[in-house]
């Protein structure tokens, strides 16, 4: 496969011996290999961390020759191509994905066994690859998956940060942040491409020579930066397919600076072209804004101009002519965090490649898409136009001239309505000048998309308002998902074969429609019995974690009650606090004749703050608070449990979603543009506890309300509830427990002041107290239908048999046909 059939290709493929072999004597040979070469290690003796990198490294090479033959013949077809541009991407572990999407996860356990290894052993020993913060993140890796999996022609592009999101260590209840230098041990997946490397430029000045008679702009940097790349296959499950991430790292350029050198201080040169690495150092922990940071506006433009070169040279390899660009080429923008690259192919087309600016903007107004991932409006960034001026001066007067063509267009749609105009320009005038970089995509993007359906709403409705009746039709929304393979597959695998044998079939792993025909065994006895088993296995599992993490040791006969996300205000971590305290005070003050009615919970909790949050921060530190007291009140026994998970991150979600029992999605409504654990905890047979907010809307639609607890205030009745707020009372039990802590009943009452003022003081803006009557009711029919297993288990089963509709191979289906314009091209076996 993708080999030209001439003497001298059949000659090597001859000498290679062929294809690898999957056998498991094949395999235990070439782990051996690979621990004596690669690794270096004897294999006479080697450890389980050794043991994994071999694995690895004998995975990786089975990856490269389906990387190799896919885009062989990606080259040879030619389709229209997908990038996929996201500043962030949560992959995690690699091992166990890989073998299981390669088909050759059994073969690997068996080969390992012979030698005397464990393959779930081996597969611990690998670290995640954080390499970013939170949703928007995961739902890239899930969207990665799909597009293998479903044959695109598509290519994600991201950085290679030296540090992941930090590691989060809890020391006395409170958060620290430590680095996540997670290359300290090697990292086997990706392949260094040391010859795909492009010079990235900064600063510098604007000059203008003649070219033909006609002016041509031409930027002189006043720095640059190489960029390398560095590529990591994602394997399709089911097909030969495997794609490319494409991340790039920054690397000191041999044509920077020479002359500091001739200066003579040798050594301060050296030091000075090393910052160049700085670049592309480390993640920006904080997924709310990045404001005005310069070395935050260089990573966005470092990264969007070597994707950019590189997407234009492979596009020159097989066309001579941009007339067919728009044809062959298609960009999704993960956010607006790479927008810059719309300028940048603006710069490169004009200046470099000398179209008209007609031309170009013909082109650029065809491909780029833009998905959006918030309604928070502190998330839209703002970029100054000092820093712009100095850092991108080019790609400055390009916006300004962008700007200026649509302001005149829209003039003469909506007249002199000057207010609707500056809102919606480009630059924000004012004291400080900014470049709207939500308002450049809009304008500029061929389509913009919402990750649910109520998301696009508030999008039409809040967010781009002024757009949306301008433009209707760039307005749509593509429900976001999750990959089956990740969530089920290799994190459940007893549940997969247990969904495998009542199906009569795994297609369900690449049609998982199929898991809608669970719904009519929903009530067989048999199955009952066989999904409580596996749900149990996952939860001891999970108990024993939980003991190891934080020794406190939690009954399996307990119901798992779980809220793993990162730390918001508007997620209301809070709110599930204050419910569990209100819970262990309502234990505390019943007859022990009620006591033995309650149905014993333990309440989990995770997720990372963004360092700089100090509301979030104060949240974890209530949650051990609590958990202190709870915990170790005699009094309470087995019946309520209180427990932080560190460090929450993907491998820690494979652990913990598969245990859950219940699990909690409660934002105010109208805050969560879609939510994805949501689906996972679906997909696993975990019960929601949710608002109706984001994707939970669908997810009602989907699988009923009664088999969910839904509870609090709608989407359209928040923004009145505030206005209202002033004279409403909170409920008497609400009032309560904000005292407890307000009181010091937890220690840490200064502390905790913020917290509480918040709530009783600055007009609840999430409005905890409003909803609290009404989580608790969701809570109380929680405990209720927990108590009765057999409602509980079909009720878990409805939750499998409904994910189908919320598995990122529809949302990336769905891309592909009503945005993309891109065509399954499957590389033959
Ligand atoms: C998140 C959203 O908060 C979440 O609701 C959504 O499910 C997810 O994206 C995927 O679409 N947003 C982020 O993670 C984020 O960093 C800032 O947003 C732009």
């Amino acid at each position: 496969a993708g080999l030209a059939p001439d003497s001298k290709a059949e000659r090597m493929f001859g000498l290679m011996d062929g294809f690898l072999r999957n056998d498991p004597l094949s395999l235990q040979k070439d782990i051996l290999y690979h621990v004596e070469y690669t690794v270096a290690r004897s294999r006479f003796s080697f450890d389980d961390f050794e043991a994994y990198q071999a694995l690895a490294h004998s995975v990786r090479d089975r990856l490269i020759e389906r990387w190799h033959d896919t885009q062989q013949y990606f080259k040879r077809k030619d389709p229209k191509r997908l990038y996929f541009l996201s500043l962030e991407f949560l992959m995690g572990r690699t091992l166990s994905n890989s073998i299981t999407n390669l088909g050759i996860r059994n073969q690997y356990a068996e080969a390992l066994n012979q030698l005397g290894f464990e393959l779930e052993v081996v597969a611990e020993q690998e670290g995640d690859a954080a390499l970013g913060n939170g949703g928007l993140a995961r739902l890239s890796a899930c969207q990665m998956d799909s597009l293998a999996t479903l044959d695109f022609p598509a290519w994600g592009y991201g950085l290679r940060y030296q540090y992941g999101l930090f590691r989060q260590v809890i020391l006395d209840g409170f958060q620290h942040e430590h680095p996540d230098y997670w290359l300290n041990f090697g990292n086997p997946w990706e392949i260094e491409r040391i010859h795909v490397s492009y010079s990235v430029k900064f600063y510098g000045t604007v000059e203008e020579e003649v070219l033909n008679g006609e002016k041509n702009k031409i930027w002189v940097p006043g720095e640059m930066v190489e960029a390398v790349a560095y590529d990591n296959p994602i394997p399709g499950y089911g097909t030969r397919n495997t794609i490319n991430l494409r991340l790039w790292a920054a690397k000191p350029s041999d044509q920077d600076d020479v002359e500091s050198f001739n200066t003579g201080d040798y050594i301060n040169s050296v030091i000075n072209r090393q910052r160049a690495e700085t670049i592309s150092n480390v993640l920006y922990p904080d997924d709310r804004s990045y404001q005005g940071k310069e070395l935050r506006l260089k990573q966005q433009y470092f990264f969007v101009s070597a994707c950019i070169q590189d997407i234009i040279r492979r596009f020159k390899d097989t066309n001579n002519s941009f007339d067919v660009f728009t044809d062959k080429v298609a960009l999704q923008l993960n956010d607006t965090h790479p927008a810059l690259a719309i300028p940048e192919v603006m710069r490169v087309l004009v200046d470099e490649e000398h179209l008209g600016w007609n031309q170009a903007w013909g082109i650029v107004s065809k491909i780029f898409f833009l998905t959006s991932h918030t309604v928070q409006p502190e998330g839209s960034e703002k970029i100054p136009v000092d820093l712009m001026e100095s850092l991108l001066p080019r790609h400055l007067e390009i916006i300004y001239d962008i700007n200026f063509n649509f302001m005149e267009e829209l003039k003469k749609h909506i007249g002199s309505d000057y207010d609707r105009l500056s809102r919606m320009s480009i630059v924000e005038e004012g004291p400080v000048k900014n470049i709207r970089v939500a308002n450049l995509s809009v304008v500029c993007c061929y389509s913009v998309n919402g990750v649910s359906r109520i998301h696009l709403e508030l999008l039409k409705t809040r967010v781009f308002k002024d757009f949306f009746e301008y433009w209707p039709e760039k307005f749509q929304f593509k429900t976001n998902g999750v990959t089956q393979r990740r969530w089920i597959v290799v994190s459940n695998p007893s549940l997969c074969a247990l969904i495998s044998k009542w199906l009569g079939t795994d297609a369900w792993i690449r049609d998982v429609d199929l898991l809608m025909g669970l719904r009519e065994h929903a009530g067989n006895a048999d199955l009952h019995q066989e999904w409580q088993m596996v749900r149990r296995v996952n939860k001891i599992r999970l108990a024993e974690y939980i003991e190891a993490m934080s020794g406190v040791k939690v009954s399996p006969d307990a119901m798992f009650d779980v809220q793993v996300k990162r730390i918001h205000e508007y997620k209301r971590q809070l709110l599930n606090l204050l419910g569990i305290i209100h819970r262990y005070d309502c234990i505390k003050n019943m007859k022990e004749s009620d006591r033995r009615k309650v149905v014993p919970r333990v309440c989990i909790i995770g997720g990372k703050a963004a360092p700089g949050y100090e509301a979030a921060k104060k949240i974890i530190k209530l949650c051990h608070a609590v958990g202190e007291k709870i915990n170790n009140d005699p009094d309470i026994g087995d019946l309520l449990k209180l427990v932080f998970i560190p460090d929450y991150n993907v491998s820690v979600a494979e652990l913990v979603i598969p245990g859950s029992d219940l699990s909690q999605h409660i934002s105010t409504a109208g805050h969560e543009a879609s939510g994805t654990s949501n689906m996972k905890f679906l997909m696993n047979g975990c019960v929601l506890l949710a608002t109706s907010d984001g994707s939970t809307i669908e997810i009602i639609e989907e699988i009923g309300e009664e088999n969910m607890f839904i509870f609090g205030a709608k989407v359209h009745e928040v923004p009145a509830l505030r206005k209202k707020h002033a004279e409403m009372k909170a409920p008497l039990q609400f009032a309560r427990v904000v005292r407890m802590v307000r009181d010091g009943y937890f220690g840490f009452e200064d502390y905790f002041k913020p917290l509480c003022d918040a709530i009783d003081k600055q007009g609840d803006f999430y409005l905890l107290g409003h909803d609290f009557a009404s989580y608790l009711e969701a809570q109380a029919a929680a405990d209720k239908a927990y108590v009765d297993q057999e409602k509980w288990t079909r009720m878990s089963i409805l939750s499998t048999a409904g994910s189908g509709r919320f598995s990122s191979d529809r949302t990336m289906a769905d891309y592909a046909e009503k945005a993309w314009g891109i065509k399954p091209c499957k590389c033959p076996l």
